[in-house]
């Protein structure tokens, strides 16, 4: 009856008690753990129980704390035909794999152990593996066949092992049997890290950095907007992407142009010469914009200085013309980059004079006013009025033979000029 631990590296394939695992070569982060109970006797084993911590730098020995990578697997080795292949299979489906949180202080384990005292979990109540810090594997009610081995093997990675050169992990685990008065079961055996029959396994290799860079360039500038520069060891994954970026600037209103990473995780080549260099390009977003500006004729009808009449001599009439524009609204500056105006200058129609009854207007219309989108919202002109002439007749009559009649031109509402008097014209008359 022994009991031993074994590791597996990725090495050379097959499990050993002292184990190299390089970071230099493919799945430097995994590897496995094993514990086995074997069963060189030709008697049944009753009630056999291991218990196998996971390293941890608390045990005390190990240099560094690998965690588990998933659930542990049970196997079992037929050293002779004693042990047929379906009987083999009975004894791993009826073996119960149970997971603690914490490490099994092995000294104490064979009476410690209780799989019902609320510390050991089925697989199934397991939704991290790397909170996992011991595994058992009860056979409490089973039998373990003559000639048989059982090994229960335990999947550990550790993704900081670049930086765990040099350093190396000791497998510690405990058999024993429970509830079992006669000799027909395990004596109890305990493996101590660091012990004798302790598998260790050393990380190795060379550290080899490697650095890659991703830069976003703002294609619509022409600029770099950052830089994000990675390290890591050869043929390992970054942890980063671009995806969150990409989408920190879509959000500030960028469009994704082109992405040399594909929003994909980086792996670090394999050339200490040569660093990785990786774009991405963006530009703004932007969407069309109008703009409109109109301006207006006013034309003013007065009655010119001088006259009898003042003031507005008829309504005032207006026209407006409309200029338009398009634009182009950078949403990443918020700012417009616009067109030219649609007609660089525009004539107002021409606005006929009112006709105003006795007087002539110094424009019969207004037109050919020509303004630009940069004139004045209101552009005023202004059409006087003036009386027109008219003929007074003055009478001069002389009783008995003659009549002489003098006329004036006067503007209608002007007002008879006072020289014209009776006797002036009587004067010229004569
Ligand atoms: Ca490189």
């Amino acid at each position: 009856m022994t009991s031993y631990t074994m590791v597996s590296d990725n090495q050379s394939v097959g499990v050993k008690a002292s184990g190299e695992q390089s970071i230099n070569k493919p799945h430097a982060e995994t590897f496995s753990l094993y514990g086995s109970i074997s069963n060189s006797t030709s008697q049944k084993i009753h009630g056999a129980v291991e218990i196998v911590n996971v390293p941890d730098v608390a045990d005390g020995h190990s240099e560094f704390t690998p965690v588990m990578a998933g659930p542990a697997k049970l196997s079992s080795i037929s050293g002779s035909t004693v042990a047929p292949a379906e009987q083999d299979h009975d004894i791993i489906g009826s073996a119960e794999l149970l997971y603690r949180l914490s490490p099994m202080n092995l000294r104490s384990a064979q009476s410690a152990f209780d799989p019902a005292d609320g510390t050991w979990l089925t697989a199934d109540q397991i939704t991290d593996w790397s909170l996992v810090k011991a595994v058992a594997v009860s056979l409490i009610s089973q039998e373990i066949p003559p000639y048989t081995t059982l090994r229960l093997a335990i999947p550990v990675k550790d993704q900081q092992i670049y930086h765990h050169v040099g350093k190396t992990i000791y497998v510690s685990s405990a058999i024993f049997s429970k509830g079992v008065e006669d000799d027909s079961g395990l004596p109890t055996l305990m493996i101590e890290p660091a012990s004798e029959h302790s598998a260790k396994l050393k990380v190795v290799g060379e550290y080899d950095e490697q650095k890659l860079d991703v830069t976003f360039i703002d294609d619509t500038i022409g600029e770099t907007l950052k830089t994000v520069t990675k390290t890591g060891q050869r043929g390992t994954t970054t942890d980063y992407t671009t995806i969150a970026d990409v989408d920190d600037y879509v959000a500030k209103h960028y469009i994704l142009v082109s992405d040399d990473t594909e929003g994909k995780m980086i792996t670090f080549d394999y050339d200490d010469n040569v660093d990785q260099h990786y774009t991405v390009h963006l530009k703004h977003d932007t969407e069309a914009v109008t703009d409109s500006v109109k301006k207006n004729l006013v034309v003013h009808y007065v009655y010119a200085d001088g006259q009898a009449k003042t003031g507005t001599a008829a309504d005032d009439a207006q026209e407006a013309i409309t200029f338009t524009r398009t634009g182009t609204h950078d949403l990443v500056t918020d700012t417009v980059e616009w067109d030219a105006w649609d007609q660089a200058s525009q004539t107002f129609p021409a606005i006929a004079s009112p006709i105003i009854s006795g007087y002539t207007t110094d424009k019969t219309e207004v037109s050919n006013v020509s303004v630009t989108a940069d004139s004045p919202e209101t552009t005023e002109e202004t059409v006087k009025y003036r009386a027109n002439e008219q003929e007074l007749t003055v009478d001069f009559i002389d009783d008995t033979t003659l009549v002489k009649r003098l006329r004036r031109s006067l503007r209608l509402g002007q007002a008879i000029p006072s020289l014209i008097t009776t006797q002036l014209m009587i004067s010229r008359v004569t």
